[in-house]
Protein backbone atom coordinates (compact mmCIF):
# COMPACT_ATOMS: atom_id res chain seq x y z
CA UNK A 1 0.00 0.00 0.00
CA UNK A 2 1.65 2.97 -0.99
CA UNK A 3 0.66 6.96 -0.36
CA UNK A 4 1.99 9.36 -3.15
CA UNK A 5 1.19 12.62 -4.27
CA UNK A 6 -1.92 11.53 -6.41
CA UNK A 7 -3.62 9.47 -3.78
CA UNK A 8 -3.66 12.83 -1.33
CA UNK A 9 -4.80 14.92 -3.34
CA UNK A 10 -7.47 13.08 -4.12
CA UNK A 11 -8.42 12.27 0.01
CA UNK A 12 -8.18 16.17 0.26
CA UNK A 13 -10.53 17.08 -2.68
CA UNK A 14 -12.71 18.61 -0.24
CA UNK A 15 -10.28 20.72 2.00
CA UNK A 16 -8.41 23.12 -1.02
CA UNK A 17 -11.16 25.60 -0.94
CA UNK A 18 -11.30 25.82 2.73
CA UNK A 19 -7.08 25.99 2.41
CA UNK A 20 -6.79 28.38 -0.06
CA UNK A 21 -8.97 31.07 1.83
CA UNK A 22 -7.15 30.26 4.84
CA UNK A 23 -3.77 31.02 2.97
CA UNK A 24 -5.13 34.25 1.63
CA UNK A 25 -6.08 35.15 5.04
CA UNK A 26 -2.63 34.52 6.79
CA UNK A 27 -1.02 35.63 3.84
CA UNK A 28 -2.79 39.28 3.91
CA UNK A 29 -2.04 39.29 7.74
CA UNK A 30 1.59 38.36 7.81
CA UNK A 31 2.33 41.04 4.89
CA UNK A 32 0.36 43.88 7.25
CA UNK A 33 3.03 43.59 9.99
CA UNK A 34 5.63 43.36 6.93
CA UNK A 35 6.99 39.62 6.47
CA UNK A 36 7.29 37.64 3.31
CA UNK A 37 4.62 35.03 3.11
CA UNK A 38 6.34 33.74 -0.02
CA UNK A 39 10.05 33.52 1.26
CA UNK A 40 8.22 31.92 4.80
CA UNK A 41 6.66 29.09 2.46
CA UNK A 42 9.41 28.52 0.09
CA UNK A 43 12.36 28.10 3.59
CA UNK A 44 10.01 25.70 4.93
CA UNK A 45 9.63 23.94 1.49
CA UNK A 46 13.09 23.45 1.84
CA UNK A 47 13.35 22.08 5.27
CA UNK A 48 14.00 18.70 5.94
CA UNK A 49 14.11 16.10 8.88
CA UNK A 50 15.40 12.68 8.86
CA UNK A 51 13.01 10.03 10.56
CA UNK A 52 14.61 7.32 12.84
CA UNK A 53 14.31 3.94 11.99
CA UNK A 54 13.78 3.04 15.68
CA UNK A 55 10.30 5.44 15.95
CA UNK A 56 8.38 3.32 13.12
CA UNK A 57 7.48 0.98 16.26
CA UNK A 58 5.49 1.62 19.45
CA UNK A 59 8.14 2.74 21.98
CA UNK A 60 8.01 0.58 25.47
CA UNK A 61 9.01 1.63 29.14
CA UNK A 62 10.47 -0.54 31.71
CA UNK A 63 6.99 -1.40 32.72
CA UNK A 64 5.48 -2.71 29.93
CA UNK A 65 5.28 -2.07 26.14
CA UNK A 66 1.58 -2.26 23.78
CA UNK A 67 2.42 -2.83 20.55
CA UNK A 68 0.10 -1.29 17.88
CA UNK A 69 -1.13 -3.47 14.65
CA UNK A 70 1.03 -3.49 11.80
CA UNK A 71 4.35 -2.71 12.95
CA UNK A 72 7.22 -3.08 10.42
CA UNK A 73 8.87 -6.63 10.97
CA UNK A 74 11.83 -5.31 8.56
CA UNK A 75 14.06 -2.44 7.73
CA UNK A 76 12.42 -2.59 4.37
CA UNK A 77 8.75 -2.44 6.59
CA UNK A 78 9.89 0.41 8.34
CA UNK A 79 11.19 2.55 4.80
CA UNK A 80 7.99 2.09 3.16
CA UNK A 81 6.34 3.90 6.75
CA UNK A 82 9.10 6.25 6.30
CA UNK A 83 8.04 6.56 2.45
CA UNK A 84 4.02 7.01 3.44
CA UNK A 85 5.07 9.68 6.37
CA UNK A 86 7.24 11.93 3.50
CA UNK A 87 4.04 11.11 1.10
CA UNK A 88 2.28 12.90 3.92
CA UNK A 89 4.79 16.13 5.24
CA UNK A 90 7.16 16.29 2.57
CA UNK A 91 9.87 16.95 5.05
CA UNK A 92 10.81 13.57 5.93
CA UNK A 93 13.31 12.77 2.95
CA UNK A 94 15.73 10.59 4.79
CA UNK A 95 16.07 7.70 7.23
CA UNK A 96 18.57 6.89 10.08
CA UNK A 97 19.50 3.85 10.61
CA UNK A 98 20.26 2.12 14.15
CA UNK A 99 22.84 -0.58 14.11
CA UNK A 100 23.07 -3.52 15.09
CA UNK A 101 18.74 -2.89 15.56
CA UNK A 102 18.07 -2.06 12.41
CA UNK A 103 21.41 -3.81 10.12
CA UNK A 104 20.91 -4.61 6.39
CA UNK A 105 21.89 -7.92 5.30
CA UNK A 106 22.52 -6.42 1.72
CA UNK A 107 23.11 -2.62 1.96
CA UNK A 108 23.07 -2.33 -1.41
CA UNK A 109 20.27 -3.79 -2.41
CA UNK A 110 18.52 -1.69 0.54
CA UNK A 111 20.12 1.25 -1.09
CA UNK A 112 17.88 0.50 -3.83
CA UNK A 113 14.98 -0.21 -1.95
CA UNK A 114 14.87 3.39 -0.74
CA UNK A 115 15.98 5.20 -3.69
CA UNK A 116 12.90 3.70 -5.45
CA UNK A 117 10.97 5.20 -2.49
CA UNK A 118 12.25 8.03 -3.17
CA UNK A 119 14.46 8.50 0.46
CA UNK A 120 18.20 8.85 1.45
CA UNK A 121 20.32 7.77 4.11
CA UNK A 122 21.14 10.30 7.10
CA UNK A 123 23.61 10.19 9.71
CA UNK A 124 24.25 6.52 10.98
CA UNK A 125 23.94 5.77 14.94
CA UNK A 126 25.98 3.32 16.17
CA UNK A 127 25.15 1.16 19.43
CA UNK A 128 27.42 0.32 22.67
CA UNK A 129 24.97 0.52 25.13
CA UNK A 130 24.04 -3.28 24.78
CA UNK A 131 25.28 -6.73 24.83
CA UNK A 132 24.84 -8.01 20.87
CA UNK A 133 26.33 -11.35 19.38
CA UNK A 134 27.67 -8.59 16.47
CA UNK A 135 29.23 -5.97 19.00
CA UNK A 136 30.89 -8.15 21.62
CA UNK A 137 33.06 -10.61 19.85
CA UNK A 138 30.47 -13.52 20.22
CA UNK A 139 30.03 -12.88 24.01
CA UNK A 140 33.53 -12.88 24.77
CA UNK A 141 33.60 -9.13 25.91
CA UNK A 142 30.72 -6.98 27.83
CA UNK A 143 29.76 -3.20 27.78
CA UNK A 144 28.31 -3.80 31.08
CA UNK A 145 30.65 -1.52 32.50
CA UNK A 146 31.45 1.24 29.05
CA UNK A 147 32.55 0.96 25.95
CA UNK A 148 34.44 3.72 24.23
CA UNK A 149 35.34 4.31 27.84
CA UNK A 150 35.87 0.79 29.27
CA UNK A 151 38.75 -0.20 31.12
CA UNK A 152 39.73 -3.20 29.07
CA UNK A 153 41.52 -2.70 26.15
CA UNK A 154 39.98 -5.03 24.43
CA UNK A 155 36.55 -4.05 25.29
CA UNK A 156 37.48 -0.79 23.74
CA UNK A 157 38.87 -1.69 20.51
CA UNK A 158 35.54 -4.16 20.08
CA UNK A 159 33.57 -0.67 20.73
CA UNK A 160 35.99 1.38 18.09
CA UNK A 161 35.86 -1.59 15.83
CA UNK A 162 32.00 -1.42 15.62
CA UNK A 163 31.90 2.32 14.94
CA UNK A 164 34.42 1.14 11.95
CA UNK A 165 31.47 -1.24 11.03
CA UNK A 166 28.79 1.27 11.01
CA UNK A 167 30.70 3.66 9.20
CA UNK A 168 31.55 1.23 5.98
CA UNK A 169 27.45 -0.05 6.32
CA UNK A 170 26.86 4.09 5.97
CA UNK A 171 29.27 4.09 3.16
CA UNK A 172 27.35 1.25 0.78
CA UNK A 173 24.06 2.97 1.72
CA UNK A 174 25.30 6.32 0.68
CA UNK A 175 25.02 8.03 4.82
CA UNK A 176 28.30 11.03 5.20
CA UNK A 177 27.80 11.37 9.28
CA UNK A 178 28.01 8.90 11.98
CA UNK A 179 26.73 9.76 15.26
CA UNK A 180 27.20 8.11 18.56
CA UNK A 181 25.21 8.57 21.39
CA UNK A 182 27.47 6.50 24.58
CA UNK A 183 25.65 5.44 27.62
CA UNK A 184 29.38 5.00 29.42
CA UNK A 185 29.52 6.41 32.84
CA UNK A 186 29.08 5.09 36.95
CA UNK A 187 26.08 4.43 38.61
CA UNK A 188 28.21 4.88 42.11
CA UNK A 189 30.85 7.45 43.21
CA UNK A 190 34.19 6.64 43.24
CA UNK A 191 33.19 3.39 40.35
CA UNK A 192 35.77 4.79 37.64
CA UNK A 193 37.85 8.18 37.27
CA UNK A 194 36.37 10.87 35.59
CA UNK A 195 39.86 11.91 33.81
CA UNK A 196 40.76 8.21 32.86
CA UNK A 197 37.11 7.25 31.52
CA UNK A 198 37.53 10.75 29.73
CA UNK A 199 40.65 10.28 28.20
CA UNK A 200 39.70 7.34 27.25
CA UNK A 201 36.76 8.01 25.26
CA UNK A 202 38.78 10.99 23.72
CA UNK A 203 41.51 8.48 22.28
CA UNK A 204 38.66 5.96 20.91
CA UNK A 205 36.73 9.06 18.90
CA UNK A 206 39.94 9.92 17.70
CA UNK A 207 40.54 6.39 16.11
CA UNK A 208 37.07 6.18 15.22
CA UNK A 209 37.57 9.79 13.83
CA UNK A 210 40.76 8.55 11.91
CA UNK A 211 38.48 6.29 10.21
CA UNK A 212 36.28 8.55 8.65
CA UNK A 213 36.43 8.72 4.54
CA UNK A 214 36.14 12.10 3.06
CA UNK A 215 33.25 14.25 3.32
CA UNK A 216 31.94 12.20 6.63
CA UNK A 217 31.45 14.21 10.15
CA UNK A 218 31.26 12.19 13.39
CA UNK A 219 28.77 13.76 16.36
CA UNK A 220 29.24 13.57 20.13
CA UNK A 221 25.66 13.65 21.66
CA UNK A 222 25.80 14.76 25.03
CA UNK A 223 22.98 13.12 27.99
CA UNK A 224 23.59 13.96 31.80
CA UNK A 225 22.11 10.78 32.90
CA UNK A 226 20.39 7.33 31.91
CA UNK A 227 21.23 4.60 32.08
CA UNK A 228 24.36 5.87 34.08
CA UNK A 229 22.94 7.93 36.58
CA UNK A 230 25.53 9.11 39.07
CA UNK A 231 28.09 10.39 36.08
CA UNK A 232 27.90 10.09 32.52
CA UNK A 233 31.45 10.39 30.33
CA UNK A 234 29.57 13.08 28.01
CA UNK A 235 27.54 15.07 30.33
CA UNK A 236 27.06 18.33 28.65
CA UNK A 237 27.84 20.38 26.10
CA UNK A 238 31.11 21.75 27.31
CA UNK A 239 32.36 17.83 27.67
CA UNK A 240 30.65 17.14 23.79
CA UNK A 241 32.96 20.15 22.43
CA UNK A 242 36.29 19.17 24.47
CA UNK A 243 35.70 15.41 22.51
CA UNK A 244 34.68 16.94 19.76
CA UNK A 245 37.56 18.55 19.79
CA UNK A 246 40.09 16.36 20.79
CA UNK A 247 38.89 13.83 18.56
CA UNK A 248 39.76 15.89 15.05
CA UNK A 249 38.64 18.84 12.54
CA UNK A 250 35.69 16.44 11.39
CA UNK A 251 33.84 15.57 14.70
CA UNK A 252 31.03 18.25 15.71
CA UNK A 253 28.13 18.01 19.05
CA UNK A 254 25.07 17.21 18.50
CA UNK A 255 22.35 18.79 20.26
CA UNK A 256 19.59 16.62 21.34
CA UNK A 257 16.75 18.47 23.03
CA UNK A 258 15.67 16.14 25.78
CA UNK A 259 19.16 15.69 27.04
CA UNK A 260 19.81 18.32 29.78
CA UNK A 261 18.85 18.66 32.84
CA UNK A 262 15.66 20.79 33.69
CA UNK A 263 15.19 24.35 33.18
CA UNK A 264 18.96 24.66 30.85
CA UNK A 265 19.18 27.24 28.18
CA UNK A 266 19.49 25.40 25.14
CA UNK A 267 18.66 27.78 23.00
CA UNK A 268 22.12 29.46 24.58
CA UNK A 269 23.92 26.08 23.96
CA UNK A 270 22.83 26.15 20.48
CA UNK A 271 24.45 29.88 20.12
CA UNK A 272 27.60 28.73 21.58
CA UNK A 273 28.10 25.75 19.79
CA UNK A 274 27.34 27.84 16.34
CA UNK A 275 29.76 30.12 17.48
CA UNK A 276 32.56 27.53 17.89
CA UNK A 277 31.72 25.91 14.35
CA UNK A 278 31.25 22.58 16.60
CA UNK A 279 27.41 22.65 16.46
CA UNK A 280 26.42 19.46 13.93
CA UNK A 281 23.23 18.69 14.43
CA UNK A 282 19.85 18.20 16.17
CA UNK A 283 17.63 15.22 17.62
CA UNK A 284 13.91 16.50 17.82
CA UNK A 285 11.69 15.61 20.66
CA UNK A 286 10.37 17.67 24.03
CA UNK A 287 10.05 17.00 27.38
CA UNK A 288 8.15 18.02 31.18
CA UNK A 289 10.71 16.04 33.55
CA UNK A 290 13.80 14.00 31.45
CA UNK A 291 14.64 12.39 28.41
CA UNK A 292 10.72 11.70 28.02
CA UNK A 293 10.83 11.45 23.83
CA UNK A 294 7.47 13.18 23.74
CA UNK A 295 6.09 15.08 20.89
CA UNK A 296 7.88 17.80 19.34
CA UNK A 297 6.48 20.84 20.86
CA UNK A 298 3.74 19.46 22.84
CA UNK A 299 5.37 20.76 25.78
CA UNK A 300 7.94 23.57 25.53
CA UNK A 301 6.89 24.99 21.94
CA UNK A 302 8.48 28.63 22.81
CA UNK A 303 11.57 26.94 23.61
CA UNK A 304 11.23 25.44 20.38
CA UNK A 305 10.82 28.65 18.39
CA UNK A 306 13.59 30.27 20.57
CA UNK A 307 15.86 27.58 19.35
CA UNK A 308 15.00 27.80 15.74
CA UNK A 309 15.49 31.73 16.03
CA UNK A 310 19.57 30.90 17.28
CA UNK A 311 19.75 28.36 14.16
CA UNK A 312 18.30 30.94 11.74
CA UNK A 313 21.04 33.30 13.19
CA UNK A 314 23.39 30.73 12.28
CA UNK A 315 22.38 30.30 9.16
CA UNK A 316 22.39 34.31 8.30
CA UNK A 317 18.53 33.72 8.17
CA UNK A 318 18.01 30.55 6.41
CA UNK A 319 17.86 27.00 8.17
CA UNK A 320 22.01 26.42 8.66
CA UNK A 321 22.60 22.54 6.45
CA UNK A 322 23.24 20.56 9.80
CA UNK A 323 21.89 17.18 10.46
CA UNK A 324 18.51 16.92 11.55
CA UNK A 325 16.28 14.33 13.05
CA UNK A 326 13.18 13.24 15.40
CA UNK A 327 14.47 11.39 18.04
CA UNK A 328 11.24 10.35 19.33
CA UNK A 329 9.40 7.67 21.60
CA UNK A 330 5.52 7.16 21.66
CA UNK A 331 4.49 3.94 23.74
CA UNK A 332 0.38 5.35 22.94
CA UNK A 333 0.24 7.17 19.25
CA UNK A 334 0.57 5.47 15.77
CA UNK A 335 3.95 6.43 15.15
CA UNK A 336 3.21 7.58 11.76
CA UNK A 337 0.61 10.38 13.29
CA UNK A 338 3.58 10.88 16.05
CA UNK A 339 5.89 11.67 13.75
CA UNK A 340 3.76 13.51 10.81
CA UNK A 341 3.10 15.33 14.36
CA UNK A 342 6.37 16.48 15.12
CA UNK A 343 7.29 17.18 11.40
CA UNK A 344 4.46 19.75 11.39
CA UNK A 345 5.86 21.05 15.36
CA UNK A 346 9.25 21.88 13.37
CA UNK A 347 7.73 23.23 10.42
CA UNK A 348 5.73 25.19 12.57
CA UNK A 349 8.54 26.97 14.73
CA UNK A 350 10.48 27.56 11.86
CA UNK A 351 7.82 29.52 10.03
CA UNK A 352 7.24 31.54 13.49
CA UNK A 353 10.97 31.81 13.62
CA UNK A 354 11.02 32.92 10.16
CA UNK A 355 8.48 36.13 10.78
CA UNK A 356 10.76 37.32 12.99
CA UNK A 357 12.35 40.90 11.76
CA UNK A 358 15.84 40.50 12.90
CA UNK A 359 17.33 43.68 11.80
CA UNK A 360 14.60 45.11 13.89
CA UNK A 361 15.08 43.26 16.79
CA UNK A 362 19.22 43.61 16.77
CA UNK A 363 18.39 47.46 16.96
CA UNK A 364 16.11 47.03 19.97
CA UNK A 365 19.06 44.65 21.51
CA UNK A 366 21.82 47.23 20.41
CA UNK A 367 19.16 50.12 22.12
CA UNK A 368 18.79 48.08 25.51
CA UNK A 369 15.12 47.77 24.67
CA UNK A 370 14.06 44.61 26.13
CA UNK A 371 10.12 45.44 26.16
CA UNK A 372 10.36 46.36 22.39
CA UNK A 373 12.75 43.07 21.92
CA UNK A 374 9.74 41.31 23.50
CA UNK A 375 7.27 43.10 20.81
CA UNK A 376 8.90 41.92 18.19
CA UNK A 377 9.69 38.25 19.18
CA UNK A 378 5.68 37.61 20.70
CA UNK A 379 4.31 39.78 17.18
CA UNK A 380 6.42 36.50 15.46
CA UNK A 381 5.06 33.60 17.91
CA UNK A 382 1.44 34.85 18.04
CA UNK A 383 1.33 34.97 14.36
CA UNK A 384 -0.84 32.29 12.65
CA UNK A 385 1.53 30.47 10.26
CA UNK A 386 -0.68 27.13 9.85
CA UNK A 387 -2.06 27.85 6.13
CA UNK A 388 1.78 28.97 5.16
CA UNK A 389 3.14 25.18 6.45
CA UNK A 390 0.28 23.83 4.86
CA UNK A 391 1.13 25.68 2.08
CA UNK A 392 4.86 24.95 1.74
CA UNK A 393 3.85 20.86 2.00
CA UNK A 394 1.09 21.18 -0.49
CA UNK A 395 3.42 22.51 -3.30
CA UNK A 396 5.90 19.59 -1.80
CA UNK A 397 2.85 17.50 -3.20
CA UNK A 398 2.44 16.62 0.25
CA UNK A 399 -0.70 16.55 2.67
CA UNK A 400 -2.41 19.95 3.61
CA UNK A 401 -3.39 17.86 7.04
CA UNK A 402 -1.55 15.42 7.36
CA UNK A 403 -3.10 12.94 10.06
CA UNK A 404 -6.44 13.54 8.57
CA UNK A 405 -5.27 12.61 4.75
CA UNK A 406 -3.08 9.84 6.62
CA UNK A 407 -6.73 8.22 8.29
CA UNK A 408 -8.08 8.70 4.86
CA UNK A 409 -5.92 6.35 3.43
CA UNK A 410 -5.96 3.58 5.97
CA UNK A 411 -2.54 2.58 5.56
CA UNK A 412 -2.56 1.46 9.37
CA UNK A 413 -5.54 -1.54 8.34
CA UNK A 414 -3.73 -1.93 4.99
CA UNK A 415 -0.52 -2.86 6.78
CA UNK A 416 -2.24 -4.51 9.76
CA UNK A 417 -3.79 -7.08 7.21
CA UNK A 418 -0.23 -7.23 5.45
CA UNK A 419 1.78 -8.02 8.11
CA UNK A 420 -0.56 -8.67 10.97
CA UNK A 421 -0.23 -7.66 14.56
CA UNK A 422 1.43 -8.63 17.68
CA UNK A 423 4.73 -8.52 16.64
CA UNK A 424 7.12 -5.50 18.05
CA UNK A 425 9.59 -3.91 16.03
CA UNK A 426 13.21 -3.56 16.82
CA UNK A 427 13.88 -0.18 18.96
CA UNK A 428 13.58 1.75 22.22
MN1 LIG B 1 19.20 11.54 20.55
Amino acid sequence: MQLNAERIASLEADTNDRHERALTAASSLLELHGASAEWVIEEVRRFTVAAPSWALGTGGTRFGRFPGPGEPRTIEEKLDDVAALNALTGANRTVSLHVPWDEPDDPAALRQYAAVLGLGFDAMNSNTFQDNPSTTREGKITFKFGSLAAADDATRDAAVEHNVRVIELGQQLGSTALSIWLSDGTNHPGQASFRRQFDRVAESLRRIHDMLPDGWLLFTEHKPYEPAFYSTVVSDWGSSLLLAEAAGRNARCLVDLGHHLPNTNIEQIVSRLAMTGRLGGFHFNDSKYGDDDLTVGSIRPYELFLVMLELLEHGGGMMPRLTYMIDQSNNLKDPIEDLAQATDAIQHALALALCVDQSALQAAQEADDPALAAEILHGAYRADVRPLVAEARRRNGAAVEPVIAYRRSDYRAGVARDRGSGHVATGL
